[in-house]
Order: C-alpha cells, then sequence, then structure tokens
C-alpha cells in the first residue's frame, strides 16, 4: 500500500470542516475521540478469545488486572474517553439506565450530546463472529452553559448532526454519515489509524438478500409471512429467491446491506409489538445512515426518523435497506397485516 495516498479520519473530516466556515472542528474532535475509544475496544476484542487463558469476568488476569466483560469495558471506555474530551455534554447508552451528564465546565460548554450501543451482538463475541459498536450525534436542545438534560436525548432521528458504527470483522471499520456522505474508513492496524477506504458509500437500489430471525416466523403478522413467501419463492426479479443471511448481529448484518443491498428487518411480533431493537441506539443510527446512503428505513408504517422518542430505552420495529427491497416489503406488509 503506498501510505502518501493514505487519509486518516482526522484528516477527513478536517477537510470536510473548511467546507464550512462557521463550522468549530467539535464534530470533527468528537468523531476522533470515538474511534480512539472503538481502538481501545478492537484491541480488548481481538484478545477475545484469549478470555479462557487470562481468566474470565471477575477474575484477575496473569497481569494482576481484574478482567471485564467486554460489554462493560466497551461501556466505560466510551464514557471515559468522551468525558475527557471537551466535545460532549453528555452521553446515553444502551447500557445504562439513565443519561450521563459531564457535569464541568468544559463538558457544560460542548454543544453536542452522543448517544451509543457500546457492543451490540455481544452474543456472538463466543463464537468469534463481527459485532459492533453503534453511535449518534445530536445538537443539544439544552442551553450551552448548562449541564445537558434529558431532552437532549429524546430527539427525533431526523435531528441527528452524524451517525454511525464500527464493525469489529474480519477488518475492523468505521463507517459514519452526515447528512452531506456515508463514508467508511478501514484501520490500519500499523500505524493505529482509521483510513479513508470506502468514500462516498451508496447503498445499491436494489438487492438479493433478505436477512431477519426468521425462527420467529410463527410470531409474525399474516402480512410479514406473505413477504416472507415472496422472497423464498416468488420473487421473480432475478428468477431465483432471495438468498437469506442473518449473522445475528445488527452492525453486521448492516454493513453488508450497505455495501451489497438487501433488506434487514427486525419486525414486531406477537410477543414483542414493538420490535426488540432500541429506537435510540439502533434504529436511528441506522437509519440516518441508511437514508444518507440512499437507502430507506421504516418502522412499517412511517419513517423511522420521525418517531419523536418519549423515553430513552425504547424499542422500534425495523425496515432498512435498498429502496426498491424496502418499499415492496412494506406494499406485502401492509396490504395484509393481522397478528396470525
Ligand atoms: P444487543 O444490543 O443486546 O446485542 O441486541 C441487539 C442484537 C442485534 O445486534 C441483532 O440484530 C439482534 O439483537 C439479534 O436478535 P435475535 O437473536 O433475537 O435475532
Ligand atoms: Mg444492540
Amino acid at each position: 500500500m503506498n501510505t502518501r495516498k493514505l487519509i486518516t479520519l482526522d484528516e477527513f473530516t478536517i477537510q470536510e470542516t473548511r467546507q464550512f466556515p462557521q463550522a468549530t472542528g467539535e464534530l470533527s474532535a468528537l468523531l476522533r475521540d470515538i474511534g480512539l475509544a472503538c481502538k481501545m475496544i478492537n484491541k480488548q476484542v481481538l484478545k477475545a478469545g484469549l478470555v479462557d487463558i487470562l481468566g474470565k469476568h471477575g477474575a484477575t488476569n496473569v497481569q494482576g488486572e481484574e478482567q471485564m466483560k467486554l460489554d462493560v469495558y466497551a461501556n466505560e471506555t466510551l464514557i471515559a474517553v468522551l468525558k475527557n474530551s471537551n466535545d460532549c455534554a453528555g452521553i446515553a447508552s444502551e447500557e445504562n439506565d439513565d443519561h450521563v451528564c459531564f457535569d464541568d465546565e468544559y463538558s457544560a460548554n460542548s454543544k453536542y450530546i452522543v448517544l451509543f450501543d457500546p457492543l451490540d451482538g455481544s452474543s456472538n463475541i463466543d463464537v468469534n463472529a463481527p459485532i459492533g459498536t453503534i453511535f449518534s450525534i445530536y445538537r443539544r436542545v439544552s442551553p450551552i452553559g448548562t449541564p445537558c438534560t434529558k431532552e437532549d436525548f429524546l430527539q427525533p432521528g431526523n435531528k441527528l448532526m452524524a451517525a454511525g458504527y464500527v464493525i469489529y470483522g474480519s477488518s475492523t471499520m468505521m463507517v459514519y454519515a452526515t447528512k452531506l456522505s456515508v463514508n467508511g474508513f478501514t484501520l490500519e492496524p500499523s500505524i493505529g489509524e482509521f483510513c479513508l477506504s470506502h468514500p462516498n458509500l451508496r447503498c445499491p437500489e436494489k438487492g438479493k438478500i433478505y436477512s431477519i430471525n426468521q425462527g420467529n416466523s410463527c410470531k409474525y403478522d399474516a402480512g410479514l409471512k406473505t413477504y416472507l413467501e415472496y422472497c423464498m419463492e416468488n420473487n421473480k426479479a432475478d428468477g431465483r429467491p432471495y438468498s437469506h443471511r442473518y449473522i445475528g448481529s445488527m452492525v453486521a448484518d448492516m454493513h453488508r446491506t450497505l455495501i451489497k443491498g438487501g433488506i434487514f428487518m427486525y419486525p414486531a411480533d406477537s410477543s414483542s409489538p414493538k420490535g426488540k431493537l432500541r429506537l435510540q441506539y439502533e434504529c436511528n443510527p441506522m437509519a440516518f445512515l441508511m437514508e444518507a446512503a440512499g437507502g430507506i428505513a421504516s418502522h412499517g408504517a412511517g419513517n423511522i426518523l420521525d418517531i419523536v422518542p418519549t423515553e430513552l430505552h425504547q424499542r422500534s420495529p425495523i425496515f432498512i435497506g435498498s429502496k426498491s427491497m424496502v418499499e415492496k416489503a412494506l406494499e406485502i406488509t401492509n396490504a395484509t397485516a393481522t397478528v396470525a
């Protein structure tokens, strides 16, 4: 690789900022901070298989350090890095009951707040399948100079300034979106930097893959069952059924959907009327990113990004991915949507 051609995440965000004379560089700094925390998480993810050798959660490893569960480590690392930075007034995490306000002078003067799912798909750690961190950045609505408030964290997705994820897979990548574009950065381990590898990502208009936990089919409504039959048998788009792929790690399933096209669904069902995935930590950031890449995201009856959250940990059904596939899914599911 010709290293002179590498553009790091930091260089890229600074170049982007130059296009906006009023920009202060705080958003760039925040993305760098999130990138730093994720590099630290990545280091631990790479060692996950050694935990049995070095000691499990609650035990002490050979260096005398206490072992922490990876999701706890990821959460604490993100909080510590963002608290240390000058650019974040507070956070909300899937792992914490309530938001955390960084109540010091510098944090109170920052204009952004961050929400995150520190380690999404954590049940996949034991089997070496990809996992990820998902993040959202909002401009706060409370006055700058005061501590942030709950209202800052209950903004609809259409108010997002930036959102993205880091995937800990066969390589480690950060993909983030602003309203302008979606860009992917691969971690170059020898220099420890995320480097631009996937500029201006666009989700293909059509795809050939559907992704859903089909083991829950008995709990799906009639409309969704009809759509799944369409995916398996009646889809004549390519003269063959769609392929089914489901990793069970949203970041990994979304990353494939973004790059190859397709549809990812986590619907409501008879035992979970609002689905499983969290609006603020999973659905909104992915919906924002997908829209910026030319795809769409729906909760089944409207745009995910228009939901005004009423609580931090609320859930939402999601249908997301290639525009024509999501539109077709909504057309079929809305035609007959009674719970079976
Ligand atoms: P988590 O945040 O506790 O890891 O749960 C979210 C994960 C998503 O990554 C994934 O899409 C989904 O749960 C899989 O759920 P299921 O096993 O019900 O199919
Ligand atoms: Mg999650």
